[in-house]
């Protein structure tokens, strides 16, 4: 306890806690309301910190550091040694008869540490291995008394600690985070009810309809077995075949192939629960609901090309812009919404809600926000924290009950037995960032590495000899909702999960026309590097069930004729059989919200990447104010140049060049400053990297400003290069110069330039397809 409360034993750790974590969870206590409009960011005002802020917090106040305090170790002026205690005099050299002569047995110094490091790797997670993890809270917006008994919702302003890992889930622990993926969004409440863990991704729906088939999956996805290959990649022979010969997938295709499967930032998605859960208020009543995380950043992504480069360029970028954020003090953060709806409504609806290959749209049941959750401390230590958390879909908490959803189903059994292979043992539990803050008392007992020391001679219920301890809370614990079962044991399907492709049209109908570009763009690409012509031909007639003229471009962009569609192709062989009987139309067919463009985020800048490329002779002053306008923006501006070391102004001083275009390629970059050059002084037109950077920018639909009314470098990649040329571009800014030496710096074009920024990209550049 002494260690626990406010000496921690890494009293750097404290300095780590960011100011928003002033105000901790406290277990079962509820922090003030906060003050503002309920949903209302308090991030622009709240990140002033250099690294961490002021008002640092007692460590420990948090109840999540209780468990990891105890265990934190800080080695500062600390003598080296073994597992044991025993300081080590020599960690150099090992033990040897003579100078020349054999290394000793006896050397248990070189043993101990060779024997550890030869143990140091687990296995990594069989899906979702690759991933990266903070530390947070979430803060419920009121009581939700008429819902659920929930802890974390318990009253108005109440913080629960959480731990959020996110994660893509085919490649491996170390692929590039850039893949075309589905993306893991699961986060651990610690509540004094016991943890709860929400583990969903960043689409709402998912490929298969029951556990008995993820197996198959991922085998189909993970690189194909005699060959190990591909890495992280959907774009290859097996996954299209499995896909192909499995209609159900077809509306989580159109979501992959869509840009959410390569976001800007794990700030920048989503979150969804997936499956249908139940939420039971203190009667004992339930209602459905689907959970849903909205990111105040706004929803925005990559393009195609940009993703691939960046997985050369940095392929730990998602990983390194969430640890520069909060690292920053610039804590991400969503907003939770609830879709609660009751069983007799979901009766009605064309779809049926225990099939995870459906969503419910919007427009029939609104998302009501309920609280939000803030990011706002990166772990210690990637391994202890990060690789070691275990989520686990079994892990509720009471006011929270499954459905019948098969797919979870499976799912409430694999990830408790999976960790068991991955932690090497039942006592997972104990290992620090997994253990509730809950008091844990069982009669479990032993296993591989058990850490708790039971007292007593009783370790079974009931009993006499220990008073009965620990005793059932009985209807003040967990209690499983009572729904009502049925019917006989079967293997099959209820009649509602056989119509796959209503919701596969009406995500492609409600897209932009941009991003219906980009959802043929990447069939193409995958298909393209499918082998097998039947395959490629079996995706397309699967497609004609979802939409005529995205099957019709994409047989065009592959060469190839339409195939008649999908279940004449697969004759009777089953899985692809027509829908027997009358299906009941969708009930919407457009919905806003299924577009990236619906949620654009707050306006802010969220900590978006903007070059300032230098040269011997720049306008110093100008790149300076341009410099401070990005920084109290909210966005991160770096000075890049050819080689490090400092450059000269026009005025005389020196700028120093922080990063080299040779290290920070244009993909790295969310936008880009240009120094005023024409055809007579040129400055970087004539450099490759300079030339390969700029033209990246413009095709990827990102904002350049250059500073002044010409641009040798833009006209070298074929953009306008000068102001009279840039008519019709809206994200391609030429700032005046000024009329006389006194004037300042045009800001109104600045302030355009960065409010186009905030907007992210601008589509109207790009040339795929063709522009006319
Ligand atoms: Fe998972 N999944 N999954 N999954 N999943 C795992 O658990 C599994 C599914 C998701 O950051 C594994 O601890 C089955 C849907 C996330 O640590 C494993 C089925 C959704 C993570 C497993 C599914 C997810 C996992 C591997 C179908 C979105 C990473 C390591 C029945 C709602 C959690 C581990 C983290 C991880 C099994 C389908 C999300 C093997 C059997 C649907 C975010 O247990």
């Amino acid at each position: 306890d002494t260690l626990a409360r406010g000496t921690p034993s890494n009293p750097l750790k404290a300095a780590e806690h960011g100011r928003d974590n002033a105000v901790h969870p406290q277990a079962g206590v509820p922090v003030d309301a906060p003050d503002e409009e309920v949903g209302a960011s308090t991030l622009s005002e709240d990140f002033a910190s250099d690294k961490v802020g002021d008002g640092i917090p007692e460590a420990g106040e948090n109840p999540t550091n209780d468990s990891l305090d105890r265990v934190r170790v800080d080695s500062t002026g600390r003598v080296l040694t073994t597992n044991q205690g025993v300081p080590v005099g020599d960690n150099q050299n090992s033990l040897k008869a003579g100078l020349r002569g054999p290394t000793l047995m006896e050397d248990f110094i070189l043993r101990e540490k060779i024997t550890h490091f030869d143990h140091e790797r687990i296995p990594e997670r069989v899906v979702h291995a690759r991933g990266s993890a903070a530390h947070g809270y979430f803060e419920s917006y009121g009581a939700l008394d008429d819902l659920t008994i929930a802890a974390p919702f318990e009253a108005a302003g109440k913080r629960t600690p959480v731990f959020v890992r996110f994660s893509t889930v085919a490649g491996e622990r170390g692929s590039a985070d850039t893949a075309r993926d589905v993306r893991g969004f699961a986060v651990k409440f610690y509540t004094e009810q016991g943890n709860w863990d929400l583990v969903g991704n960043n689409m709402p729906v998912f490929f298969i309809q029951d556990a008995m088939k993820f197996p198959d999956l991922i085998h189909a996805v993970k690189p194909e077995p005699h060959n190990g290959m591909p890495q992280a990649a959907s774009a290859h022979d097996t996954f299209w075949d499995f896909v192909s010969l499995m209609p159900e997938s077809t509306h989580m295709l159109m979501w992959v192939m869509s840009d959410r499967a390569i976001p800007r930032s794990y700030r920048m998605m989503q979150g969804f629960g997936v499956h249908t859960f139940r939420l039971v208020n203190a009667q004992g009543e339930a209602h459905f609901v689907k959970f849903h995380w909205t990111p105040r950043a706004g929803t925005h992504s990559l393009v195609w090309d940009e993703a691939v480069k960046l997985a050369g360029a940095d392929p730990d970028f998602h990983r390194r812009d969430l640890w520069e954020a909060i690292e920053a003090g610039q804590y991400p953060e969503w907003e939770l919404g609830l879709q609660v709806f009751t069983e007799e409504q979901s009766e009605q609806w064309s779809f049926d809600i225990l099939d995870p290959t459906k969503i419910v749209p919007e427009e029939l049941v609104p998302i009501r926000p309920v609280g939000r959750m803030v990011l706002t401390r990166n772990p210690d230590n990637f391994f202890a924290e990060t690789e070691q958390v275990a989520f686990c879909t079994a892990h509720i908490i009471p006011g929270i009950d499954f459905s019948n959803d098969p797919l979870l189903a499976g799912r409430i059994h694999s990830y408790l037995d999976t960790q068991i292979t991955r932690l090497g043992g039942a006592n997972f539990h104990e290992i620090p960032i997994n253990a509730p803050i809950a008091q844990v008392h069982n009669n479990q007992r032993d296993g591989l590495h058990r850490q708790a020391i039971p007292r007593g001679r009783v370790a079974y219920e009931p009993n006499s000899l220990a008073g009965g301890c620990p005793f059932q809370a009985g209807k003040s614990g967990f209690v499983s909702y009572p729904k009502a079962i049925q019917g006989e044991a079967l293997r099959g399907k209820p009649e509602r999960f056989a119509e796959h492709y209503a919701q596969a049209t009406l995500f492609w109908q409600s897209q932009s026309e941009a991003e219906q570009d980009h959802i043929v763009g990447a069939f193409r690409f995958e298909l393209t590097r499918v082998q097998t012509p039947a395959i490629r031909q079996r995706v397309l007639a699967m497609l004609r069930h979802v939409d005529e003229t995205l099957a019709t471009r994409l047989a065009d962009d592959l060469g190839m004729d339409l195939p008649a569609p999908l279940p004449d192709l697969l004759g009777d062989s089953g899985v692809g059989a027509p829908v027997a009987g009358a299906v009941q139309p969708p009930e919407v067919t457009r919905s806003d919200s299924l577009s990236l463009l619906d949620r654009p985020g707050d306006g802010g800048l969220w900590g978006r990447r903007v070059a300032l490329l230098v040269h011997e002779g720049i306008d110093g002053a100008r790149v300076r104010e341009v410099h401070e306008a990005v920084l109290s923006a909210g966005g991160v501006p770096r000075y890049i140049g050819h080689r490090l070391g400092d450059v000269s102004t026009a005025e005389g001083d020196v700028i120093p060049v922080e990063i080299t275009l040779e290290t920070a390629p244009g993909a790295l970059w969310d936008a880009v400053v240009l120094p005023e050059e024409t055809d007579d002084a040129p400055h970087l037109s004539r450099s490759a990297q300079a030339v390969a950077f700029v033209q990246d920018q413009y095709l990827h639909c990102k904002p350049l400003l250059v500073l002044g009314h010409d641009s040798a470098l833009l006209a070298a990649v074929g953009a306008p290069g000068s102001v009279d040329e840039a008519d019709g571009d809206p994200a391609l800014f030429f700032m005046d110069p000024p009329a006389t030496p006194e004037d300042g710096t045009d800001l109104a074009t600045v302030t355009a330039f960065l409010t186009s920024l905030a907007g992210h990209r601008r589509f109207e550049r790009e040339m795929d397809p063709p522009q006319r």
